[in-house]
């Protein structure tokens, strides 16, 4: 981890491999198969090693939106929350909507395993092509949102591959005027 930026109090974003986070759970940006893949799922499954594609296999996959949770095997979290998200399609096929499930119900699943820390990767900002600005802008309201009505999880990092991308995040802490 490099550089880190506060969005709120329980809110911050860092430059960084998720893979290497000592956290209780990572997210995964899978697809509905949830069979692996590229970008942080082929990462994730590298580091994991054999075993998280053997747990996956035993959970019949996860529609758009949603999210479901196996152990971490061999990454230094405990556990990996999987959450397909949309293929950018030009915006009017519920890309936003979806994207915003994607956070909801992985956030819903720390509620339920009384998870306290988190770490977001940007769902759907690489191979799906959803736009960043508009991905990290859903992101940051979705995550405040959850936080202020619900107990768990106390804390959530979105990573950041890229400055640049870090960069996105630190311009939405702005726009946001969350501090809260
Ligand atoms: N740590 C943090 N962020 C990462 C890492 C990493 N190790 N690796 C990539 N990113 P993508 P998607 C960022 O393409 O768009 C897979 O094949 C990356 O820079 O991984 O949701 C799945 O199996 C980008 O900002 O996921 C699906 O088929 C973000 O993670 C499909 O890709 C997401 O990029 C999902 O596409």
């Amino acid at each position: 981890m490099r550089v880190m930026t506060l969005i709120s109090k329980k809110i911050e974003a860092v430059q960084g491999d998720i893979t290497t986070l000592e956290i209780d759970a990572i997210v995964n940006a899978a697809n509905t198969s949830l069979l692996g893949g590229g970008g942080v799922d082929g990462a994730i499954h590298r580091a994991a090693g054999p075993e998280l594609l053997r747990e996956c296999r035993t959970l019949g996959g996860c529609p758009t939106g949603e999210a479901k949770i196996t152990k971490a095997y061999k990454l230094p979290s405990r556990y990996v929350v999987h959450t397909a998200g949309p293929v950018w399609r030009g915006g009017k096929k519920e890309e936003d909507t979806l994207l915003k499930n994607c956070y909801l119900n992985s956030l819903s699943l720390c509620q339920q395993n009384k998870i306290k820390t988190i770490a977001f990767p940007g769902i759907s900002t690489g191979v799906y092509r959803f736009p960043k600005e508009r991905a990290a802008q859903i992101a940051v309201t979705t995550v405040s949102g959850f936080l202020k009505n619900n107990t768990f999880p106390k804390k959530v990092i979105f990573v950041c591959f890229s400055d640049q991308d870090l960069l996105i995040y630190q311009k939405t802490r702005n726009y946001s005027g969350n501090h809260g």
